[in-house]
């Protein structure tokens, strides 16, 4: 049996660069000399059919409740789980552009009395956990600027600013938990490009020498 593969996920505001880092990522990794097996991820995947029901909730074609909403993205991650173990187990390396913080992050920001921070990570409980998660920071100011801004549902000033303080609090209470690596994205793409290749080659060659089994997020146990 290989050594399995690191799961790496990337999350951050709006715009702060993540579908730009991670096809760099998954480049440099796979031309590396031996190469990294990696396998890019991303979510939303709006591919598949919830997928479809999410990218129409977010391009304003269909309204739906903030919680049925909240459960679909999280449906969309448990639809991608299997083959994700299963990727992971053959070791390949497994880098994902958003996860469930994003999907706690985004929901608890609308701030609805009837999904709070606790019931919003509930339906995430018992994913695979990463090995990593790069947060990548952007100025307000920054952020703004950065193409196409505006154009969705949750691009507005006022959800951004609470989805900073969600990020926060997920950040703080896995604090020890799982290594959160903070990365300043106002900076060039080369530079935090840098940053990220160096936290993931570092990640890749821990996961590999030690071979853990894969975690749970949220909750005690392994997948193995
Ligand atoms: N959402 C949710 O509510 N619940 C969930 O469970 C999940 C998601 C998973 C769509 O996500 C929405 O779904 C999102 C969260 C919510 N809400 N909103 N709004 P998405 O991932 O599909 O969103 P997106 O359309 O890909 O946008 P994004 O992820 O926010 O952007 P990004 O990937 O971070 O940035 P980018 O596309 O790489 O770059 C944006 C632009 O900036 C582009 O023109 C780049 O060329 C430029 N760029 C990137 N980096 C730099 C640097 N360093 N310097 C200068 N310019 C740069
Ligand atoms: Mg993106």
């Amino acid at each position: 049996m290989p050594a399995r593969g690191a799961f790496v996920v990337l999350e951050g505001l709006d715009r702060c660069g993540k579908t730009t880092q991670l096809s760099l990522l998954r480049s440099s990794l796979s031309s590396s000399s031996p190469p990294t097996p990696v396998k890019a991820l991303n979510f939303p995947d709006r591919t598949t059919p919830i997928g479809t029901m999410i990218n129409s909730y977010l391009k304003t074609a269909a309204d739906m409740s903030d919680n049925a909403i909240h459960l679909l993205f999280s449906s969309n991650r448990w639809e991608a789980a299997p083959a994700l173990l299963e990727t992971l187990r053959e070791g390949t390396t497994v880098v994902c552009d958003r996860y469930a913080f994003s999907g706690v992050a985004f929901t608890a920001a609308k701030n609805n009395g009837t999904c709070g921070y606790d019931w919003c990570k509930g339906p995430d409980v018992g994913l695979p956990r990463p090995d990593l998660v790069l947060f990548l920071t952007v100025s307000e100011s920054v952020q703004e600027k950065r193409g196409d801004y505006g154009g969705e549902r949750y691009e507005t000033r006022e959800l951004q600013r609470s989805v900073r303080g969600v990020f926060d609090r997920l950040r703080a209470d896995d604090e020890g938990e799982r290594p959160w690596k903070v990365v300043d994205a106002d900076r060039s793409v080369e530079e935090v490009a840098r940053d990220i290749e160096e936290a993931v080659r570092e990640v890749e060659e821990r996961v590999r020498g030690e071979n853990p089994p894969i975690a749970k997020l949220w909750a005690e146990g392994s997948w193995d």
